[in-house]
């Protein structure tokens, strides 16, 4: 069966997105979607002119019209706008809603049976409203956050201890924000604890920069916001799709009392295979966990309040 993945925003993360399906064969038809037409055109062409030297064969596509994102097994949205140096993501939030509207509208209308995979920022309330926007099947939408937030807190790991990246496990869990949760207890190094590898002053410094991680990256690049470590976490969340590979992977899914928590979106462990997402893993959190959890919980509800103010029909 022929596999077809739509990117709605064709911008540093969506062009980034283009060239990993492109390199990993992930796809038949990839379509680059932007209401700067000409930029998405620029991109399909110039990617669909790599496929000959990496031996991959797809279909590229530059739009701005949904019509040719028709019947797509998936779509990536990165459609917005980023941060600019000294902004938080919550600063999005009144753009990227209006934005996050269109876009719903014109997914529910050419791909309902798309599985969804939202990146677009304040992600925990984009997310939710795109869900709530399309009318998708919760199982159908999620967002991308955790696993870049947990591949950051990794990364620093490693450098840290200087061991390689490939035998740090952890998971970084709550909302995308300033109280995201790595999970520290939950972290291991080679199978042993990291607590028992590092000193807590160390280690409190990493949490610190893992949550700073975006801002980081954007004041040094000043114009944008990170995008090749995001767009790698979004492929793996739509590999472990259209493979029906089961991942559990870290990814803002729908709360439905999982956690202790109901009707929202927040970065929890998920099994990711062809039926979307598929389950919600519940790990046992120790007390300390289970306090900041909640406290980044509480951080999405009230954003999500503030996007009902200014879209009451959010609340319905
Ligand atoms: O962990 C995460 N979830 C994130 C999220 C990590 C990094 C960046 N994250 C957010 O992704 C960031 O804060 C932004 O909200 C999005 C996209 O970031 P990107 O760096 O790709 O932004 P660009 O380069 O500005 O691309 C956005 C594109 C741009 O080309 C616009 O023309 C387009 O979105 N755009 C639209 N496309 C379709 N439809 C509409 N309405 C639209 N409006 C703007």
């Amino acid at each position: 069966m022929k596999k077809k993945i739509s990117l709605i925003g064709a911008g540093q993360i969506g062009g980034t997105l283009a060239h990993l399906i492109s390199i990993k064969e992930l796809a038949d038809d990839v379509v680059l979607f932007d209401v700067d037409e000409d930029m998405a055109k620029g991109k399909a062409l110039d990617i669909a002119q790599s496929t000959s030297i990496n031996g991959s064969n797809i279909g590229f596509k530059g739009t701005s019209n949904y019509e040719d994102t028709k019947n797509s097994d998936v779509i990536i949205i990165t459609a917005g706008i980023p941060r600019k140096p000294g902004m938080l993501r919550d600063d999005l939030l009144g753009t990227n809603l209006k934005i996050i509207k269109q876009v719903a509208e014109g997914v529910k209308k050419t791909s309902p049976k798309a599985f969804v995979i939202c990146i677009t920022n304040p992600l925990d309330v984009i997310v939710m409203a795109f869900q709530k926007y399309s009318g998708l099947p919760t199982n159908k939408v999620v967002g991308m956050a955790g696993i870049l937030d947990s591949s950051r807190f990794k990364y620093f790991i490693s450098q840290e201890l200087k061991v390689p990246v490939k035998n740090v496990e952890s998971l970084v869990l709550g909302g995308h924000g300033d109280t995201m949760v790595p999970m520290t207890n939950q972290t291991t190094v080679s199978g042993k604890p990291l607590n028992k590898l590092i000193q807590k002053e160390k280690l409190d410094s990493i949490i610190e920069r893992t949550r700073k991680g975006g801002a980081e990256i954007g004041k040094l690049l000043q114009k944008g916001s990170a995008f090749y470590a995001p767009a790698s976490s979004g492929i793996e969340m739509a590999e472990s799709y259209i493979k029906d590979l089961k991942k559990t992977l870290p990814c803002a899914a729908y709360l439905n009392g999982e956690y202790g928590v109901r009707n929202l979106y927040a970065g929890v462990p998920v099994v990711i295979g062809n039926l979307g997402a598929e389950k919600v893993i519940e790990i046992k959190l120790d007390d300390k966990e289970k306090e900041n959890f909640e406290i980044s919980i509480k951080a999405v509800k009230e954003l999500f309040e503030a996007a009902i103010k200014i879209d009451p029909d959010l609340a319905k």
